[in-house]
């Protein structure tokens, strides 16, 4: 354990403590409702395909008046997926390089979400219609600090209230209300949906817009089964409102990665306009959307910082009006000015508010426009011409200190309470 004050020294650093947001505290003592959507990713909202709008209710809450938007928000996940997602958001370090560290590293000891919102007297619990064993998360939901898990057994499944991987989003949210009216408040959960899962199926019926027309039928598909989704939280929304749960709680939608793959590019570039997917346009597209919905805040706006899913825990806990001053943590408070100013991936690339560092390639991140690249090959800029490198050196220190806390299961070593 003895990396761990160089580790808090470089945090202390980067991450301002000093919460002075007037968005602190804001939702102190609400229910936390957080709504992890499938693959849903941003390039979705607020378009059209075969001159459909694709999200309708998610297009609504962009400009409600409750409703924080952040349309710079990035997934940072590897090859975990959902699982990374969840590890990300509840603790605020960077999943591994290999592998899902819900499966690696599930017996870890963490300093998680549901941990510090128990210790303010919430109760914690995630509600997903899938085998409680997938992704390892009966084990990790423990180690993370969850009170309950209710997985696939919890619900009524049948081969009518199913497709794909099992239980439709629209069915899952309305067995869930019941369970929630059950349990005692304030509580956070985490509602994880499934039908605008790969190879996104639905049925005839139950589509509301058509597929498009490539030559990928995964991207074809994606649409209807975006906006079934898009139907059940606004579905949700209003079951929310009939039980009583609503006005006292926060609403968190998150997309958890993207649905379409590089594979598709063709078909991509096809659906937006574009002559090909470059690595700028390839980052671009990992934005999920990511919204914060405060019943009755009024001063709700869209957001346009660089942000990401390791923001999530400090965010939540800042609105809460939870301190954690001596938090291991490598996000930023969002409604905070003074941000470190970049979202890290897993690999290395970076989105900055100046640039998107990619494969060698530094681009302009508002234009596009390639900084070391005479267009055809690399021109002969030295990596000290290249502006991504400033802080290149930085992003890979902060990821080797995550993987240090990880692998080294440092978390045992500290005490919260005491460390100041
Ligand atoms: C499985 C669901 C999907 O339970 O969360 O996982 P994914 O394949 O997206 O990681
Ligand atoms: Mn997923």
């Amino acid at each position: 354990g003895n990396e761990i004050p160089e580790i808090r020294k470089f945090i202390d650093k980067e991450i301002k403590s000093d919460d002075k947001s007037s968005m602190f505290g804001v939702a102190k003592d609400r229910n936390v409702i957080f709504i992890s959507a499938e693959s849903m990713q941003n390039f979705v909202i607020n378009k059209e395909v075969n001159g459909e709008i694709i999200t309708p209710f998610l297009n609504s809450l962009v400009n409600d008046e409750d409703t924080y938007y952040f349309e710079n928000f990035y997934h940072q996940t590897k090859q975990g997926k959902t699982s990374d997602s969840e590890f990300i958001m509840e603790n605020s370090l960077y999943p591994l390089p290999r592998g899902a560290v819900f499966f690696t590293h599930g017996q870890n000891e963490y300093h998680a979400l549901p941990e510090l919102f128990k210790q303010k007297g919430y109760y914690t619990s995630v509600f997903h219609a899938n085998n409680k064993s997938f992704w390892n998360r009966d084990q990790m939901y423990d180690s993370l600090g969850y009170d309950h898990f209710y997985g696939e057994e919890a619900y009524q499944i049948t081969i009518e209230n199913s497709i794909g991987w099992g239980l439709k989003d629209k069915p899952f949210f309305e067995q869930s209300i019941k369970y929630l009216q059950e349990i005692k408040e304030p509580f956070y959960t985490k509602f994880i949906t499934l039908t605008n899962h790969f190879p996104f199926e639905l049925s005839e019926e139950e589509r509301s817009i058509e597929p498009y027309h490539s030559t990928s039928s995964t991207l074809n598909h994606y649409f209807p089964t975006v906006r079934y989704t898009d139907e059940a939280i606004e579905q949700f929304f209003q079951q929310l409102k009939d039980a009583g749960l609503y006005e006292n709680s926060i609403i968190v939608i998150m997309g958890d990665h993207y649905g379409i793959s590089e594979n598709h590019k063709t078909a991509m570039s096809q659906y937006l306009g574009k002559e090909e997917i470059t690595p700028y346009d390839h980052i671009q597209l990992q934005r999920v959307p990511f919204f914060i919905h405060i019943p009755g805040n009024g001063n709700g706006k869209v957001m346009s910082g660089v942000a990401g899913q390791i923001d999530i825990k400090p965010t939540l806990l800042s609105l809460l009006g939870v301190k954690a001053e001596n938090d291991i943590q490598f996000g930023n408070r969002l409604f905070i000015n003074d941000r470190k100013g970049y979202i890290a991936f897993r690999n290395g690339d970076y989105v900055s508010d100046q640039y998107v560092s990619t494969n060698g390639i530094c681009y302009n991140r508002k234009t596009g426009e390639p900084l070391n690249q005479d267009g055809v090959g690399f021109n002969t800029a030295t990596e000290k011409e290249n502006p991504c490198m400033d802080i290149q050196d930085e992003i890979e220190m902060e990821l080797g200190y995550s993987d240090d806390l990880i692998y080294g299961d440092l978390f045992r070593f500290i005490n919260f309470d005491e460390e100041k």
